[in-house]
């Protein structure tokens, strides 16, 4: 270990301790946050089903940063890149359009486990856990903006076959890793103008939700849930599954909720509804992202929406029942330092929440001293931090402070600028 910085970190940790605060404790519980890092930042969320890409869904990758994975083995090395700066053992969150399909068409419908089974031998070696996404947009089957809320039978029936193939595909993934693997269904169904029939549509989903979930899968092994949006492109005025519905929806039948940080009034935050979440739901997921304006996806940094989200978790004891993946897709910086960025101001966040000391903010609320409350959160931010987080980084093997940065320009030199 390099010296300076166990010897910053011994200092360091006893201005915790001196505010009641167990470090060890907070490190420990850290290591033992798996984050589901979204394969779909690595290649702007083309897939590799075709050279088409991103096409419709309301989502959008701006930028044209050199060097994108153009197959499942480039993606898997950037991946593998990535992991190795981060702090941990992890995850990777798939989409159904990142199967290997041999240079054969298959078509959403038949897609089963063995397009993914380079996925999971690769997550097995490694000791990843995989979570799983099936594709509702990027198909000429969606591109009126309808899928599993289609008047279309014919269409609708598609996307529910594609929905149980996603799930019986995930529970292969749990199976043979050992770790349930959470499949987020996210549906771009909507409307650009303004509707005069908003049930149907919203009926239709329930519809066809219910008939993907009522295929016999070992929740043991993989789990459900559903994230809501409140508009996207192209569909500004309605959306089918807003989050009324999909609260509902999930609510009534057991599955998971899934809150995306950009999918809210810009003013709202995702933070604020963990807890209640906690009262009714025993599991949930996030989609750990950060909007600018609009839903637009850019890397999560560690700043004040992302820091009220680690600490509801922590203070609300939720580490064990939060998935937490994360949901960015920037093409205007490398990839690979995307993830890393994201990924570790999401588990900087987390450390930070995990040093609090709770005890004490919470005994003055409950006394009304919410002058020492404040003061005392203002002081918090100025502990110094930065030693315990550089420690844990080099506890775990993976470079402290900016070194990770020239790792990246190594492999950005020697890998991605020959694709
Ligand atoms: C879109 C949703 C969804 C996607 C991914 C690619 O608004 O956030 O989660 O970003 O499935
Ligand atoms: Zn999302």
């Amino acid at each position: 270990m390099m010296d300076a910085v166990k010897r910053v970190y011994e200092v360091a940790r006893q201005r915790y301790i001196d505010l009641g605060v167990d470090v060890d404790a907070a490190l420990e519980r850290l290591s033992g946050v798996r984050v589901s890092l979204q394969c779909w930042q690595g290649d702007d969320v083309g897939g590799f089903e075709n050279s088409a890409g991103l096409t419709g869904g309301g989502i959008l990758a701006t930028g044209n940063y050199p060097g994108k994975a153009l197959n499942a083995d480039q993606l898997r090395a950037d991946a593998d890149v990535a992991f190795s700066l981060i702090p941990g053992k992890h995850k990777f969150s798939l989409h159904a359009i990142y199967l290997e399909n041999g240079g054969k068409k298959i078509d959403r419908d038949q897609i089963s486990t063995e397009h993914f089974q380079g996925w999971i031998d690769w997550a097995k070696l490694r000791g990843i856990g995989l979570d799983f996404n099936p594709t509702y947009f990027s198909h000429s089957l969606s591109s009126d903006g309808f899928t599993l809320s289609s008047a279309d039978s014919g269409k609708r029936e598609f996307w529910i076959r594609h929905g149980v193939a996603c799930r019986e595909i995930a529970e292969a993934m749990g199976k043979q890793l050992g770790m349930v693997s959470v499949v987020n269904f996210w549906m771009p169904d909507g409307y650009k103008d303004i509707p005069v029939d908003r049930l149907s549509p919203r009926s239709r989903m329930a519809d066809s939700l219910d008939r993907i979930f009522s295929c016999g899968i070992d929740n043991r092994f993989e789990l459900d849930a559903l994230e809501s949006k409140l508009f996207g492109i192209g569909s500004e005025t309605y959306v089918v599954g807003s989050h009324e519905f999909c609260l509902g929806y999930a609510l009534s039948r057991g599955k998971l909720v899934c809150f995306d940080a950009g999918h809210f009034h810009p003013t709202e935050s995702i933070a604020d509804k963990l807890s209640s979440v906690s009262l009714f739901w025993s599991e949930f997921l996030l989609h750990v992202s950060r909007p600018v304006r609009w839903d637009s996806d850019h890397v999560v940094i560690w700043n004040d929406d992302l820091r009220a989200i680690a600490e509801e978790l922590v203070r609300n004891d939720l580490l064990n029942r939060v998935h937490i993946g994360l949901d960015f897709f920037d093409a205007t910086i490398n990839r690979i330092a995307a993830w890393v960025i994201g990924t570790r101001s999401m588990l900087k966040a987390l450390l930070a929440a995990l040093l609090e000391p709770i005890d004490v903010l919470r005994d003055w609320e409950l006394s009304g001293d919410y002058t020492r409350r404040l003061a005392m959160l203002e002081e918090l931010k100025s502990l110094p931090f930065g030693a315990i987080w550089d420690f844990y980084c080099e506890k775990n093997n993976v470079p402290v402070g900016a070194a990770w940065i020239e790792e990246v320009k190594k492999y950005e030199k020697k890998v991605l600028s020959e694709r």
